[in-house]
């Protein structure tokens, strides 16, 4: 536990980053002394919406690993820190879902859950994503599903989770919600806040059998937003997705979907020689048809190339504001077609900058 000597230090620097930053929030002064006063009596402090909000919107311009940061500032949070009853939390989770899904309009939202405080640890969600699809090992065969999470999903069934009669390429996962009075607790998502896209190719009629779909909105439920020493465990947050994490990343990886072989294969490619470029062709078209499906489909989507420049004007507008940015080159820089995204071509600055989103290593699936 963190002693209330790192958390005035914490306190102290957030303080007068948002009031450097907002200098309509008014002086500085009074609101050090008070929260200064407040750690001194609880060991903790109570940041004002104004301060969370802010908080949580630097936490995602300060993370090295995110390329969609142009939109920092369009960030809507939830504040939901009165809430920590498992049920509750789920409850608030698949309310966060529909309102960023909103009709295929993606938001970029946070729900931020009760923090932790030294009397009490806040609520905490096992899953990586709030939608997840089980992977389920094959005697003898590839894993059926998401591999990914064949070790989370045979977790789940021990802890009394049914699947699906008939088992799926893309059952959604239940809902992990961990508090000390209860510990985890399952809960199955409503299949009204689980919006997804089918994948079909603009001209490769045959793509639509292979059945594929993705979910429309990632967001991440396991990071820990840390803001001026306050720890808030459970703070689910979601954007919109690049192509490119679903069409060259979670159906490509061959430790994930490992589509890349049968749709070669389906394009009559010649796959006997690596020299045939037979596996950067599939890659492309597998990449178009999440592109065409989303688009198709009215859902908010984006491609590397669009992203990239974004970025880099980002961080011109960082510099401009006399900040630097912070970023990690091998998380920035698109997996398909790198070279040809101008990310590519420089290095970044890699200092860390609080706030913060971290990952528990025991959070992880
Ligand atoms: C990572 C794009 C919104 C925080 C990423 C990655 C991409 C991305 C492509 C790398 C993922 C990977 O390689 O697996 C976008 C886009 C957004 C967006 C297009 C559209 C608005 C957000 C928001 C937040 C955020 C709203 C937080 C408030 C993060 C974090 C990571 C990340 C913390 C690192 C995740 C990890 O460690 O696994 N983002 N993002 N992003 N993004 Fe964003
Ligand atoms: N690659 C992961 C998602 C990571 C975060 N990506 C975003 N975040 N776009 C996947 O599910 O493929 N976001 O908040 O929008």
């Amino acid at each position: 536990r963190v002693d209330t000597g790192t958390v005035r230090a914490a306190a102290k620097e957030f303080l007068e980053l948002f009031h450097g930053e907002n200098p309509e929030a008014g002086p500085l002064g009074p609101r050090l002394a008070a929260v200064m006063r407040e750690i001194d009596a609880t060991g903790t402090y109570w940041h004002t919406p104004e301060e969370l909000a802010f908080g949580a919107r630097v936490a995602w311009r300060n993370n090295k690993r995110c390329i969609g940061r142009l939109y920092w500032r369009s960030l809507q949070v939830r504040d939901l820190r009165g809430v920590s009853g498992a049920g509750e939390v789920a409850a608030h989770c698949f309310e966060h879902l529909s309102a960023a899904y909103n009709g295929g309009k993606i938001r970029p939202i946070i729900t931020v859950f009760a923090p932790d405080t030294p009397s009490r640890p806040g609520p905490r969600i096992w899953n990586e994503q709030l939608i997840r699809y089980a992977g389920y090992e094959q005697p003898g065969g590839r894993p059926l599903g998401d591999p990914r999470y064949c070790g989370f999903t045979s977790n789940l069934i021990q802890r009394g989770w049914r699947p699906p009669e008939q088992r799926g390429a893309f059952d959604v996962l239940p809902l992990v919600v961990e508090t000390v009075e209860d510990g985890p607790q399952l809960f199955q998502l409503p299949s009204h806040v689980v919006h997804e896209v089918e994948l079909q190719h603009p001209e490769l009629p045959w793509f639509a059998d292979l059945d594929l779909r993705w979910h429309a909105v990632p967001v991440i439920s396991n990071n820990r937003l840390v803001i001026g020493g306050v720890s808030y465990p459970a703070a689910p947050f979601n954007g919109w997705y690049m192509g490119t994490e679903i069409g060259a990343r979670n159906l490509a990886d061959t430790d994930r979907y490992d589509l890349v072989p049968e749709v070669a294969q389906r394009m009559g490619l010649d796959t006997s020689h690596e020299t045939t470029l037979w596996r950067d062709q599939a890659l492309v078209e597998i990449n178009r048809a999440v592109l065409h499906s989303f688009n198709l489909n009215g859902v908010t989507v984006t491609d590397h190339h669009t992203e990239s420049r974004r970025f880099l004007l980002h961080v011109e507008k960082e510099e401009r504001a006399g900040r630097t940015c912070p970023a990690d080159w091998s998380w920035i820089v698109p997996p398909l077609s790198s070279s040809q995204t101008p990310v590519f071509h420089r290095y970044y600055n890699t200092e860390t900058k609080t706030p913060t989103f971290t990952t528990d290593p025991e959070a992880t699936t």
